[in-house]
């Protein structure tokens, strides 16, 4: 029994524990809310669903600036720390913030569930407070042979932005120095003077 309620209490807190951040994307046309998980060191799974986009492929990057305060104009370019040209989420050589495109149905909805390697939620590579962008058109990942594929993917006009903010906060990154999870606090008090009364 006490086996059962301690393992049941560790699973609440490594669920609570795992940092993530959204956004949330709202035009007149376009809307939709993506979700960025860190799921371990690794890996960052990203998830949502985006509707009111014309049927098919469409750029999706991280920009450099959460700054929209010109639209998705002043958002800046794919966010590069590294220096690299752009390319394929798969590609050694990629922004960091090449994520590809997400494709919509017929009726407009791209729903998105796929995990990224190179992005993070904490450290050099932390896309928190930066933006997402939704394109017009399709990103070439960097082989369309444009005069614009290595640096934009030649996907055209910017149709949606936000920025991305924390929903659960990143230990001990850059962007969140103090961190202290209070839900998983309480509960470890809890266990404890359970097992101390038991
Ligand atoms: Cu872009
Ligand atoms: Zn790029």
């Amino acid at each position: 029994m006490k086996f059962l309620v301690l393992a049941m209490v560790l699973a609440v807190v490594c669920a609570e524990n795992k940092p993530s951040a959204n956004v949330v994307l709202k035009t007149d046309t376009v809307s939709g809310v993506v979700t960025f998980t860190q799921i371990d060191d690794k890996t960052v799974s990203i998830e949502g669903s985006i509707s009111g986009l014309k049927p098919g492929k469409h750029g999706f990057h991280v920009h450099a600036k959460g700054d929209l305060s010109n639209g998705c104009a002043s958002a800046a370019g794919h966010f590069n720390p590294l220096n690299k040209t752009h390319g394929a989420p798969e590609d050694s050589n990629r922004h960091v913030g090449d994520l590809g495109n997400i494709v919509a149905g017929p009726d407009g909805v791209a729903n998105i569930n796929f995990k990224d390697n190179v992005i993070s939620l904490s450290g050099a590579h932390c896309i928190i407070g930066r933006a997402i962008v939704v394109h017009e058109g399709e990103d070439d990942l960097g082989k369309g042979g444009f005069n614009d594929s290595l640096t934009t993917g030649h996907a055209g006009g910017r149709v949606a932005c936000g920025v991305i903010g924390i929903v659960v906060d990143p230990p001990n990154s850059g962007c969140s120095m103090l961190y202290s999870n209070n839900m998983g606090t309480f509960l470890t008090i809890l266990t404890t003077v359970y097992f101390l009364i038991m």
